[in-house]
């Protein structure tokens, strides 16, 4: 037998997004963002589910604060729904949205856990959407116009903040393969849209620094690891180069001010170009105090000519898999991040998400009984301590997600959640991960 164990000051969290659990889409002055847009557009989410109740957090978020104290964590990740804060993207605040996130953060920190908040976790007003969206670099004051508002409204009170959560989906996911919104399907716009939120996300920090508040600030992008499918090497260069779009395109313009070169002469060779303007680049790479790495899942990559935008092609043998198809891979989290810090040095790391799709009932006994997903964090809670073990500043962990929400384009189907949510009563049951988790954290670690 053996034991896990994690140091004393070691950040145990949960992570959920505004859009995902609040609801009350309409309600207090709230705007629209793009995801009430595009949730609306038949084909786009799954069963046509949309973010209007969602898990009715707005309304319930006392009892979701009581969940977290009685889990034990330190730390709660959220996100900001900009629309609250400015329904139209832009001009006059929108002050009882504030107040709303005014009532979370104090009824967190008086249930003693710290917040973590995300400013951008993918509803863009659509007002903005309207005018360009992420195209238009008018986009990025907005932004600025909007961080500047919460941060001075909560800069004392929250001391960890997050400018984007996963620039490669809100920008290729959203803009290049198309299944969340906007949904377009354009590599030049995809490409133009990363690197305007990258810009952002820079100036963003430049302004957090500026108005010398008490807290750390950082940026979440997600990352997964391909292993060449043989030791070919077309099979090698084939994982490189999937490797270098998921991970290194936003990895190392945030942590080096630089695009990797050879990307951007695949890219050049499709016709695409990054529309990098004088500052840009030092813009992005100004230091920040931590890197979030949402992480889920890797697999074997394989050459396949002409296939895809990169010739290459995943193969799905040889791992389990997850209700949403993901491979349980939990070597590929030890091997990103050790990655991760060979190549960039030692900037603290928060793993901001991890998590497994299970499929879920209540069992006649009353409890939710998610085996897949306790072996899932048992198993990657194993892969954090070989991490640590090496030496790897690696400095929290917050599981993805704290509830059942709405999962963007498989909308209710699809859950994440270590607390069960019925959708009918909204009644909010743990699950067996919860008690996993509580234990883990209590006892701080496990045998294994
Ligand atoms: C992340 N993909 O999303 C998000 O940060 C969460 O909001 C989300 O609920 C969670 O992971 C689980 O999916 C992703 O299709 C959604 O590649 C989809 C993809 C990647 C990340």
């Amino acid at each position: 037998m053996a034991r896990i164990s994690f140091p004393k000051d070691f950040v145990w969290g949960t992570a959920t997004a505004s859009y995902q659990i609040e609801g009350a889409y309409d309600e207090d002055g709230r705007g629209l963002s793009i995801w009430d847009t595009f949730a609306r557009t038949p084909g786009k989410v799954v069963n046509g589910d949309t973010g209007d109740v969602a898990c009715d957090s707005y309304h319930r978020y006392e009892e979701d604060i009581a969940l977290l104290k009685q889990l034990g964590v330190k730390s709660y990740r959220f996100s900001i729904a900009w629309p609250r804060i400015f329904p139209q993207g832009t001009g006059e605040v929108n002050e009882k949205g504030l107040d709303y996130y005014r009532r979370v953060i104090d009824g967190l920190i008086a249930a003693g856990i710290e917040p973590a908040v995300t400013l951008y976790h993918w509803d863009l007003p659509q007002a903005l959407q309207d005018k360009g969206g992420w195209d238009n670099r008018e986009t990025i004051d907005a932004f600025l116009a909007y961080a500047e508002i919460v941060f001075k409204a909560f800069g004392d009170k929250v001391k960890s903040w997050i400018t984007f959560n996963e620039t490669w989906c809100v920008s290729f996911l959203s803009n290049f393969i198309g299944v969340h919104a906007p949904g377009h399907t354009d590599l030049q716009l995809a490409t133009n849209v990363a690197h305007h939120c990258l810009v952002a996300h820079g100036r963003a920090v430049q302004l957090y620094r500026s108005l010398n508040l008490p807290g750390q600030i950082g940026t979440t992008h997600n990352l997964s690891w391909s292993e060449p499918y043989t030791t070919r090497p077309e099979d090698v260069e084939a994982a490189r180069r999937s490797r270098a779009w998921g991970n290194e395109w936003f990895l190392e313009p945030t942590l080096k001010g630089s695009y990797p070169q050879f990307m951007v002469e695949w890219f050049r060779g499709k016709g695409i170009e990054v529309p990098i303007l004088e500052g840009d680049m030092e813009t992005i790479g100004q230091p920040i105090d931590f890197i979030g790495v949402n992480f889920y899942t890797g697999g074997y990559t394989r050459y396949k000519k002409d296939s895809g935008l990169f010739d290459s092609e995943d193969v799905q043998v040889g791992f389990d898999q997850t209700f949403i198809g993901w491979n349980v891979y939990p070597e590929a989290l030890y091997k990103v991040l050790s990655w991760l810090h060979e190549e960039y040095g030692d900037i603290p790391i928060y793993i901001t998400e991890n998590g497994a799709c299970t499929d879920d009932h209540v069992a006649e006994d009353g409890g939710v009984h998610d085996a897949q997903r306790v072996d899932y964090y048992r198993k990657h809670f194993i892969q954090c301590q070989r991490l640590i073990d090496s030496g790897v500043p690696l400095k929290g962990y917050y599981a993805w997600s704290l509830l059942d929400n709405f999962e963007w384009a498989e909308g209710y189907a699809k859950r994440f959640g270590i607390v069960h949510t019925d959708y009918e009563t909204l009644e909010r049951t743990p699950k067996d991960s919860y008690y996993f988790i509580q234990k883990v954290i209590s006892e701080g670690g496990f045998d294994v």
